[in-house]
């Protein structure tokens, strides 16, 4: 990844994956610049900037098309070769009460963050991946499989991945390959909120085909190769980096 340059967006503390992703693209030689939701952890973003030897940071609010436009008008004449969009958000009642109470609004919110989002970066980002490059999102098995109380954010996952096969098809001509990595569980910030997560992580250590949970490292290492040169033959398709869990039957 040496000379490349990579916008990471999902960074929020050194549990996020996109912390993880930032730390093996460093590890490759890639220039990085790091988004922020909001002020409220601009700081901790700096200081893990810092401990990635030196990568920018930019305030980018995915929700917000004023803040997306202004985040890559910064970039104008500087060419990109890779993004990482590693962001969800749905209310949290949503994902404790029944689906079936989703309200319009809630419904509303979940999409536009965690699947229209990855839209819109992907049209202000292309035109300045002049050399073609790589787009990756992350995923999780909800999308596609009932998991308790994932509710709303299943529904968006779906929309995500769906969202990855019409942006690869439009954006493949020029060079630019979209995928998703479906991460087994994992705690961050994201999943720790979340009722039972420990005995989550339990079951797929007990049951997976590698009988471990899956390590952001190993999630990194995947995006790393979808966006370097050797995943170059890979698009529009959904990685699973989850112990094997999604193959299992019973
Ligand atoms: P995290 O809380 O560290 O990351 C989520 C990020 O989304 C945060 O950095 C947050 O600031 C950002 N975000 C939310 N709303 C935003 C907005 N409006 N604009 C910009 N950024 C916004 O948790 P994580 O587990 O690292 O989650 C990263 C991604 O991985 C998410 O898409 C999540 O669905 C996915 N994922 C997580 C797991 C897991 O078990 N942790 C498993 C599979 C997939
Ligand atoms: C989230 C909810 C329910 C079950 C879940 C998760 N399982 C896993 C997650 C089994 C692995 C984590 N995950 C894959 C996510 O995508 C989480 C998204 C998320 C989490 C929160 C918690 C705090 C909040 N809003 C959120 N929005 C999205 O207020």
């Amino acid at each position: 990844m040496q000379g490349k340059t990579v916008v990471v967006m999902g960074v929020a503390n050194r549990w996020s994956i996109a912390y993880g992703i930032a730390q093996a693209l460093v590890r490759e030689g890639a220039s990085l610049m790091l988004t922020y939701q909001a002020e409220r952890v601009k700081k901790s973003v700096e200081d893990l900037a810092r401990d990635l030897g030196g990568a920018s940071v930019h305030w980018c609010d995915v929700s917000q098309d004023d803040s997306i436009a202004g985040f890559f008008s910064q970039l104008q004449g500087r060419a990109l070769d890779g993004i990482v969009h590693s962001i969800a958000f749905a209310n949290k009642e949503d994902l404790d009460r029944p689906f079936l109470a989703t309200g319009r609004a809630g419904f509303s919110l979940a999409l536009d963050v965690s699947a229209y989002s990855l839209v819109a970066v992907a049209r202000a980002a292309a035109p300045l991946m002049t050399s073609g490059g790589g787009i990756v999102t992350l995923s999780y098995l909800g999308a596609t499989r009932v998991v308790p109380n994932y509710n709303v954010m299943g529904v968006a996952k779906a929309a995500l991945e769906a969202s990855v096969r019409y942006l690869a098809s439009e954006l493949g001509p020029q060079q630019i390959r979209v995928n998703a990595i479906s991460a087994g569980p994992i705690k961050t910030a994201s999943a720790r909120a979340i009722k039972d997560f420990s005995s989550i992580l339990d079951q797929v250590a007990a049951r997976a085909p590698l009988r471990r949970v899956t390590d952001t490292a190993e999630v990194a290492d995947t995006a790393v190769f979808l966006l370097s040169p050797l995943g170059r033959g890979v698009t529009g398709d959904v990685v699973f980096v989850d112990s094997g869990y999604h193959i299992l039957g019973i």
